[in-house]
């Protein structure tokens, strides 16, 4: 069973990902677990102090070395403890490589992971140097800044967690390799079959299966077209699906 520890402040905010929906299923069902780790609860002082002052000055707080280290070398050890042979260390950070599904891929492949999710300006480099670095991975979920590490960490462990054995119904298994195929999704409709005077495609309603999959596949291949081509580049078009998007180019 996959392990998650998690070093962060705010562990409550975990909770969407282990009580909700597909991932708090899987939770239920003992397919991964998950345990938070508060770098509060490994500090020394009576305020329980775990930020202070950049040095070399500049605006906010810096999460500081001890209580961090101590939080993440205490995660690490409870994995070593678990029988995770090498944790694989993760830390969150806007500097970090992006994620890719080839990552979810690889991780998903891992017996344990420790996510350490900063918070305030970031973390001091040293707790990187000791606990990340070597054979460790930084990872970033996008160029836009978020508050804290700690969203970027339940995205990872969502991606991931749909990614296990079992998790996934046979549908939503069979769903998914149509983003793994390279494609954005077709459009999707249920009842009724007239919705404000806008009426759901005939084709859908015809009952004929292959013309269903080609419009289908027709629709896909056009809104990556329009909205991601450099997904379509990737990944090239067949003289069939050529034939395809055309038709879509001259209906749309
Ligand atoms: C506005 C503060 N920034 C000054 C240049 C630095 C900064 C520090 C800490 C920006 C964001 C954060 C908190 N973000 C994360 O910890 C984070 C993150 C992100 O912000 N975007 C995308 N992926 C990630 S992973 C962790």
């Amino acid at each position: 069973m996959l392990q998650f520890d998690v070093v962060t402040l705010f562990p409550k905010m975990f909770d969407a990902v282990t009580e909700a929906g597909v991932t708090g299923r899987a939770n239920e069902r003992r397919l991964y677990q998950f345990l938070p780790w508060n770098p509060r609860d490994f500090s020394n002082n009576a305020h329980r102090t775990v930020d202070d002052r950049p040095y070399g000055g500049g605006p906010g707080m810096v999460m500081m070395a001890e209580p961090l280290d101590r939080a993440v070398y205490a995660a690490r050890q409870r994995q070593i403890s678990a029988g995770v042979r090498k944790p694989k260390m993760v830390y969150l950070s806007p500097q970090g490589r992006r994620l890719t599904h080839e990552i979810v891929m690889s991780l998903a492949a891992e017996q344990g992971i420790v996510l350490l999710a900063g918070r305030y300006e970031g973390v001091d480099e040293r707790v990187i140097a000791r606990q990340i670095a070597d054979g460790g991975d930084e990872i970033s979920i996008g160029d836009y800044v978020l508050s804290g590490g700690e969203l970027a960490a339940m995205v990872l462990m969502d991606s991931v967690i749909r990614q296990l054995p079992g998790v996934l119904g046979d549908a939503e298994s069979a769903q998914q390799d149509s983003f793994v195929n390279g494609l954005l999704d077709c459009p999707h409709y249920t009842r009724p079959e007239v919705y404000e005077g806008m009426a759901v495609p005939p084709v859908l309603m015809s009952g004929n299966h292959a013309d269903i999959a080609r419009w289908r596949l027709k629709q896909a291949l056009g809104r990556t077209q329009q909205r991601r081509p450099d997904l379509l580049a990737a990944r090239g078009v067949s003289t069939e699906e050529r034939k395809l998007l055309d038709e879509y180019m001259i209906e749309n």
